[in-house]
């Protein structure tokens, strides 16, 4: 197989190549582990700056960091483009929008989502002290992202973290670095204090350099044993870490859908961004009433697909992220082949300048008939433009289908009773499920992001992502401070007495009971105030 590389680089130096032509993008120094180490003890010194900022004062730096983003729009959707290989209109549609959307969102909610909280504590009320919750930054987050949405998931995340009042380091992939520099860029035209964002460049060994920089908070999106590595990594600093490790999801076609748009989903949700979406549908589950159906008018709507390179507006589909990619697409049609699926249209790298002495990274979008769940490529993640679709008889086998997965991050249900496609959506063991959705929930920053089982922990996104960024703190007061607690020392039988009125009727909750301790509690705290005098 040719090699994207056409010229060495030197050792210290990551030269990033556009997967659609072989040609270089640019290079960019290899951070050194003292270079991560210093970026982080340097975020730290940003960071006890930061914190001290206003919720206004961080919305208008993200506010600022919007308009730079708003005047390069075509430049920045074309440098991502240029990296990762897909088409320059959905890195504007599904990097750009979205992200511009969190960045409002966060901006303008953040202060509301992180205010102060009372805490209902029950009966302790009745004894004159209140609960609150309070939420503090946590200091600095490292933000470890991979190649597929290399502006939108970075800048997301960072976006958040700044607004909780944390300083932030990211890692971009060694794919994408040029979209990571640009991150940087961009929030120093938009006058960010010095240090507060910082960009560290190089492969897993500069990331594994800034998860033993010990910093606060480790956001990492990518593989499952990458996954592993860094939790094993920052548990040796009690690092806390979130992880995004991908799917293999599932969309559930019921006979009574609407296979028109179920079609024109299944498309979009399995071949946009090369299929290289964490999200994307990796498996399709059809009744077999309308399989054939669904099948005939998927192919047709394929075949309607240009492909070629990610800068022309009129392709749907571009280039493949890298070589190592797109040996796993073939090895899984290869397999789905031999193990007597068929396929339908695709399943070959598609030409696209037969003169190339390069690698050629573009794969023909390639839906799959007659896949079963005990071929391996229905298990394994493929991260490519495949579309295999098996077929269930009834609702209980289509669950089942889709819970046979190590993985658990979208999935999602299609049927016109909505109802039944909720109490589906409950049993499907994912941290995002959609009724007549796909994909696109990542988009939503107001949601939620996560997945259950190998699909990875905690979330990005939505209250419970910028929670993750926080830590929070319980300010417990107690206004009738002139007594002593029945609590507290010296112990008598009349305090033993008490206690036991507290397990029996206090700790019912009920207020009825724990009134019948007033005059056991009235004996003991007099016995203490006695005590005192
Ligand atoms: O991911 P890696 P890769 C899946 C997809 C793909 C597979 C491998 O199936 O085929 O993962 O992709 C950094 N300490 N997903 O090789 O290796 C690395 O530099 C710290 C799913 O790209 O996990 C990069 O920045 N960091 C996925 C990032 O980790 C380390 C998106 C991701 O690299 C490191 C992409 C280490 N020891 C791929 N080793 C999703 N969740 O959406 C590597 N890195």
């Amino acid at each position: 197989m040719a090699s994207v590389i056409q010229r060495e680089p030197k050792v210290d130096e990551i030269v990033s190549y556009n997967p659609a032509t072989g040609e270089e993008v640019g290079r960019v120094g290899q951070s050194s582990e003292g270079e991560v180490r210093t970026a982080v003890e340097r975020s730290r010194e940003a960071f006890h700056k930061w914190k001290k900022t206003s919720f206004r004062e961080r919305r208008a730096l993200v506010m600022r960091a919007r308009e730079v983003i708003l005047a390069e729009v075509d430049g920045i959707a074309h440098l991502i483009s240029a990296e990762s290989g897909k088409p320059f209109g959905e890195a504007i549609a599904m990097e750009i929008a979205p992200v511009l959307d969190l960045m409002q969102y966060f901006g303008r909610r953040a202060q509301s989502i992180l205010k102060p909280k009372r805490i209902n504590i029950g009966l302790y009320a009745t004894m004159g002290r209140y609960s609150k919750i309070v939420h503090h930054p946590l200091g600095v987050v490292g933000i470890i992202p991979a190649w597929n949405y290399p502006f939108s998931i970075p800048l997301g995340e960072a976006v958040m973290a700044l607004m909780a009042g944390n300083s932030v380091v990211i890692k971009p992939s060694e794919l994408t670095p040029l979209v990571g520099v640009k991150i940087g860029e961009i929030f120093e035209k938009a006058g960010a204090p010095e240090d507060l964002i910082q960009i560290v460049s190089g492969d897993g060994r500069t990331g594994a350099a800034l998860v033993d920089a010990a910093p606060d908070k480790i956001m990492f999106t990518g593989s499952v044993t990458t996954g592993k590595k860094i939790a094993a990594a920052a548990a040796k600093n009690l690092t806390s870490v979130v992880l995004e490790l991908g799917g293999k999801d599932p969309m559930i076609v019921f006979d009574d859908a609407n296979l028109e748009l179920a079609a024109g989903a299944a498309v979009w949700g399995a071949f946009c961004n090369s299929g290289q979406s964490c999200s994307s549908v990796e498996r399709l589950y059809v009744h077999e009433s309308i399989a054939d159906k669904l099948t005939k008018l998927i192919v047709e709507k394929t075949r309607e697909l240009k492909q070629g390179s990610g800068d022309r507006e009129d392709v749907s589909i571009g280039a493949m992220s890298s070589e190592r990619q797109l040996e796993i697409v073939q090895d899984h049609v290869k397999q789905f082949r031999e193990a007597g699926a068929k396929v339908e249209i695709g399943g070959r790298i598609s030409i696209q300048n037969p003169k190339s002495k390069i690698q050629n990274l573009f794969y023909e979008p390639t839906v799959i008939s007659g896949a079963t769940n005990d071929m391996l490529p229905m298990q394994e993640e493929t991260f490519g433009p495949t579309l295999p679709i098996a077929t269930f008889k009834t609702e209980a086998e289509a669950i089942r289908l889709a819970n046979d997965s190590e993985f658990g991050l979208t999935a999602s249900v299609w049927t016109r009773d909505y109802s039944k496609g909720q109490r589906v959506a409950r049993q499907i063991e994912a941290g995002s499920v959609c009724v007549n959705e796909v994909l696109y929930t990542h988009g939503i920053g107001q949601t939620p992001w996560g997945g259950f089982k190998n699909s990875g922990r905690g979330r990005t996104h939505g209250a419970e992502g910028l929670m993750e960024l926080v830590q929070p703190q319980h300010i417990h007061v107690n206004r009738f401070a002139i007594l002593p607690d029945a609590w507290w020392m010296p112990y008598s039988s009349t305090a033993v007495e008490t206690f036991r009125g507290f397990a029996t009727k206090f700790a019912t909750g009920s207020m009825r009971k724990t009134s019948l301790l007033i005059p056991q509690l009235a004996r003991r705290v007099w016995e203490l105030v006695r005590k005192k005098k």
